[in-house]
């Protein structure tokens, strides 16, 4: 009877495919839900709400089919460093408001080799550099959670190219918050030119959340369920 007997190299390649696949099963099952998220929250009373993403599907994308991101000043010849860094790697984080799985979430550091320093994250809201018109929504819900420091949304657009975009100024709660802000409470930080909120609001790029003042020794933010609101 032929014995059937494996060579060390042929069982070293056997335990390490066995090894795959118990890292495999292991991490699909750990991120596996136990059951699907609560549903949305109401909207504020008398308004309804159109989902930009609640981040639950685990992917990159918002429900208007654009990409989330994040940014730094290293572009621009600073050092301040966002995680996760870069564009078209973004993955939603574990955490989320109203008893969701799933938010967005930036940590990071803002130096000051960059005269105006920052870190931030965003979505756009369709690909890359493709305004959308948003006149008919009159605001912005999100959830925020984070560091205590101070934030700026801000509305990427068209409107603004040099980039003195609309946008309100907020600190970030250390428990998860309702923001709710009216397009006509925004502004604009004043150092680009004028422009106007109805132009602005009818070619919107992005949403963005993008740190405010330097230096930062560490950056944590986190937002959830971005809705716009009629
Ligand atoms: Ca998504
Ligand atoms: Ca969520």
């Amino acid at each position: 009877m032929a014995r059937f007997v494996l060579s060390p190299v042929k069982m070293s390649i056997i335990a390490v495919i066995i090894a795959a696949v118990i890292f495999l099963v292991l991490r699909i099952a750990f991120e596996e839900q136990v059951s699907p998220p609560p549903p949305l929250p109401d909207p504020p009373a008398g308004r309804t709400a159109v989902l930009v993403d609640d981040l639950e599907d685990g992917d990159r994308y918002n429900e208007f089919g654009g990409w989330w991101f994040t940014y730094d000043d290293r572009h621009y010849g600073g050092d301040s460093k966002v995680s996760p860094e870069g564009f078209g790697v973004f993955k939603p984080s574990k955490g989320g408001s109203s008893g969701s799985y799933k938010c967005a979430r930036i940590t990071g550091r803002v130096t000051t080799t960059h005269p105006d320093g920052f870190i931030g994250m965003g979505t756009d809201l369709r690909k890359p550099n493709n305004p959308v018109d948003i006149r008919e929504y009159n605001g912005i819900e999100f959830w925020m959670k984070g560091d205590g420091k101070t934030y700026w949304l801000k509305l990427r657009s068209a409107g603004t190219p040099d980039y003195d975009d609309y946008g309100y100024e907020l600190v970030a709660p250390s428990e998860w918050t309702r923001i709710i802000i009216d397009f006509e409470d925004l502004h604009q930080e004043g150092w680009g030119k004028k422009a106007d909120l109805d132009e602005v609001l009818s070619g919107v790029i992005s949403i963005t959340w993008q740190t405010v003042g330097q230096p930062h020794e560490s950056i944590e933010l986190a937002v959830d369920c971005i809705r716009f609101l009629k």
